[in-house]
């Protein structure tokens, strides 16, 4: 009997039919309702695999439900949306797909910051709705990029790679790390920093993180007051690590200057958040990794490591690697 795997999203068609040759698959295949929580827990219940996205909450209650559960393949680096210690008790294995996407956030961070120190959403409107009727000097005027300074709070894979598009631009490059990378520090030039300092000194505040209990709500109201005035934050990383309420106040205060954001604490964001009333604000709907050859790649990760764990090998990815450990 093949095992059962359920899977949330549609997935390239090559990809499905991997899975199906050693799996007895269903998909919840409406491409626009993300999957019922009701319908999660009925398929919860015998599945042997879950293939999964960041949009779906896999919390202890739903867990408790799983009789079957071997693996929970991610369809992200991100796992926040996972409750990893109550799988790791149930000997459930986590897996997410890092490495893959980290050069196309990169550059999107990048675009971002780019979009909104020189007000490109704004000015684009600004034409469109035929407000260009001449020209002043300080008309749509916005913040250099090129030798200003970055402050990069998070030195994992995708806060490097932003460096190295920071290099480019001649920028100072200071971050902010749990540990020091003193590989990174040499290669590119890095400063290691104290976040109140990182804060002081930097143009660009970016934060690149993972969303943690440590991190959430890292950046807050007395962190704005550090910022220079004229300063930007970009998070592309997860809204919950900066205060919203906090960030719309030090914009509303003039205590920063702008801020991009690409992921807010509630997604999709409720559209009378104050934050969209901005015009100092840019706002995505959490496209870091959406470039169509990385969407590929990511879903050809996450469908090998689930095919990994239903294997009993110990997946390429796992993210609770004391259950490898175990199985070894
Ligand atoms: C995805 C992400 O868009 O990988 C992550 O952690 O946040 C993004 O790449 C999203 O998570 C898809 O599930």
């Amino acid at each position: 009997m093949k095992p059962k795997v359920f899977i949330t999203r549609k997935i390239p068609t090559h990809l499905l039919n991997k899975l199906e040759e050693v799996c007895e698959v269903s998909i919840w295949n409406h491409e626009n309702t993300p999957v019922p929580r009701e319908v999660l827990e009925e398929k919860i219940v015998d599945a042997v695999g879950l293939f999964c996205l960041l949009t779906e909450t896999i919390d202890e209650e739903l867990l408790q439900k799983a009789n079957n559960l071997k693996v929970i393949s991610n369809m992200a680096v991100g796992y926040n949306n996972i409750n990893v210690d109550v799988a790791s008790k149930k000997g459930i294995i986590v897996t997410n797909t890092p490495g893959v996407l980290t050069e196309t956030t990169a550059d999107l961070t990048f675009a971002l910051l780019m979009a909104t120190a020189r007000r490109i959403p704004e000015a684009s409107d600004y034409l469109r709705d035929g407000k260009w009727s001449t020209w002043s000097p300080m008309q749509l005027t916005g913040q250099d990029i090129y030798n200003s300074t970055i402050g990069i709070i998070g030195l994992g894979r995708i806060g490097e790679a932003l460096a190295k598009r920071a290099k480019g631009f001649n920028m100072d490059i200071l971050y902010y790390n749990r540990s020091r990378k003193l590989e990174a520090e040499k290669e590119l030039g890095l400063q290691y920093s104290t976040l109140e300092n990182l804060l002081k000194e930097s143009d660009y505040v970016c934060i690149m993180t993972p969303y943690t209990p440590e991190t959430k709500n890292m950046i807050r109201k007395e962190h704005f007051k550090l910022m220079k005035d004229t300063s930007i934050i970009i998070n592309t990383a997860r809204g919950g690590i900066v205060n919203e309420n906090d960030l719309y106040h030090a914009l509303v205060n003039g205590e920063i200057w702008a801020a991009g954001l690409d992921v807010f604490e509630q997604e999709p964001v409720p559209m009378d958040h104050p934050l969209l009333t901005m015009p100092n604000v840019v706002t995505l709907p959490h496209i870091g990794s959406p470039s169509i050859a990385t969407r590929i790649k990511m879903a050809n990760v996450a469908v090998n490591n689930m095919l990994q764990a239903l294997n009993g090998e110990i997946p390429e990815n796992i993210v609770n690697k004391e259950l490898g450990k175990f199985n070894n």
